[in-house]
């Protein structure tokens, strides 16, 4: 009987590296391969750009492969122990960097099974994290980033969210990574806040800057980056407006939009009950998603229906009463919002509204209850956590701090050290010189 060869893969990037193991495993047997799905990569990576059924199609038609299965894990052992193969090949690049531990881990399992780890000299040159960046660079289209925050909800435990409100602190979202014992760590998404948003332009969070307007700073981050985008959408406006808002983002690209049920005058709901935050009739607020989700043209778009019970100081048995109701008329996911420190109030709402809907998605925003990690807040049931301000509120003090520098000492030489060099910023988006 032919030997069997295992070869774990994304597939996502076919280049000549991954022709190069798929002819060096074939030579040596019959080659399994084993396509890792996107919630194994999710975790760990972005999420491909093909679909695992895109990826499967692509792989299984290449000479040499005998036969393509899911790899579930991030891992390979679980894999190895479940089709145990006589060998498993890998190009000789995890020998040091982030895979070193998979790699231990795959010695030890093969020296159980008995069979054999092939490494093989790694194609220098070209591999997928180059070619994913220079993808990164072309861009995306409206399509495929509004499609990736269900696909992301449906593969990632947590799908972490910063604000954006310009293309620059977009960018930072976009590309900052940090690589921790567990993985690459990074953000999957930018949220496109009122708060951050109208503040950056100078004007109060009561919806005084209009649509449009806030489609100039979106066009911005948009034209910068790839990640996807949730729009805070206020309180939607006037039903017959906000149908019109819905078809605007979506032909942006944008993912998804969080409306609340307040009434009147908006106030940040940060305000709590120091301002007169008035809620929505249940029915009203109803016929507005519904109105949403008749007038979205694409299947994924996503109107998300933000409970504000808690901030103007209602019950969570208030707030459950009113999430179900919004779910009944259509909505594709619930935030729940408080301003406690504790957090408990959020708690006792997520618990019970997961006992009731096991599969809509729960959106938290925990600027006050932050002392919760984001594991903790994905043991309640939540799947997105979004950092609504965090970027903004970091920019202000650092400014303030230089220009009161200079104030103080009539010259710039002492803010330099608070500064980024001008070689930095000068270098920090390409194409300037
Ligand atoms: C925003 O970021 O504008 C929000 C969240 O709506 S909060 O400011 O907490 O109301
Ligand atoms: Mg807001």
């Amino acid at each position: 009987m032919e030997r069997l060869v295992y070869l774990g893969m994304r597939g996502d990037i076919v280049h000549p590296g991954i022709i190069n193991i798929i002819k060096e495993g074939a030579k040596r047997g019959e080659l399994l391969v084993g396509l890792l799905t996107d919630s194994a990569i999710a975790n760990h990576k972005r999420l491909p750009h093909l679909t695992y059924e895109q990826r499967k199609s692509v792989i299984e038609n290449i000479k040499g492969v005998a036969r393509v299965v899911p790899q579930e894990e991030w891992s390979y052992v679980p894999n190895l122990r479940k089709y145990k193969p006589d060998a498993i090949i890998h190009g000789d690049d995890w020998q040091s960097g982030p895979l070193q531990k998979e790699r231990d881990d795959v010695f030890a399992a093969m020296a159980e099974l008995g069979g054999e780890v092939i490494e093989i000299p790694y194609t220098r040159g070209v591999n997928s994290g180059t070619l994913n960046n220079a993808i990164r660079e072309v861009g995306t289209t409206p399509d495929v980033r509004l499609g990736m925050l269900r696909r992301l909800i449906d593969n990632k435990k947590i799908v972490r969210i910063m604000e954006a409100h310009s293309g620059l602190s977009g960018l930072i979202i976009e590309n900052l990574e940090m690589l921790k014992g567990d993985g690459l760590h990074s953000f999957d998404g930018m949220w496109s806040s009122s708060l951050t948003d109208s503040a950056s332009k100078g004007k109060p969070d009561i919806e005084a800057v209009d649509l449009t307007t806030r489609l100039q700073s979106l066009t911005d981050i948009l034209e910068c980056t790839t990640k996807p985008i949730i729009f805070d959408g206020d309180t939607g406006g006037r039903l017959e407006h906000f149908v019109f808002t819905v078809r605007t983002l979506e032909r942006n690209g944008v993912s998804a939009v969080i409306i609340e049920d307040k009434v009147g005058l908006k106030k940040n709901s940060l305000f709590g009950t120091d301002v007169r935050q008035d809620l929505a009739e249940i029915d009203d607020f109803c016929e507005k998603i519904a109105a949403g989700k008749r007038a979205q043209v694409t299947r994924d778009f996503m109107i998300i229906a933000r409970l504000e019970s808690l901030i103007a100081g209602f019950s969570v048995e208030d707030a459950l009463e009113r999430a179900d109701a919004y779910v009944k008329a259509g909505a594709d996911g619930v935030m729940i919002h408080s301003k406690t420190k504790s957090g408990e109030d959020i708690k006792a709402f997520c618990t019970r509204f997961r006992e009731q809907h096991k599969h809509i998605p729960i959106v938290l925003v925990p600027t006050t209850y932050n002392a919760w990690t984001e594991k903790e807040l994905c043991g309640w049931g939540a799947n997105i956590i979004i950092y609504a301000n965090h970027l903004l509120r970091a920019s202000y003090p650092a400014m303030v701090n230089a220009a009161k520098s200079i104030l103080e000492h009539e010259r710039s030489l002492e803010a330099d050290s608070f500064c980024m060099p001008i070689k930095q910023i000068l270098e920090l988006i390409p194409g300037g010189k």
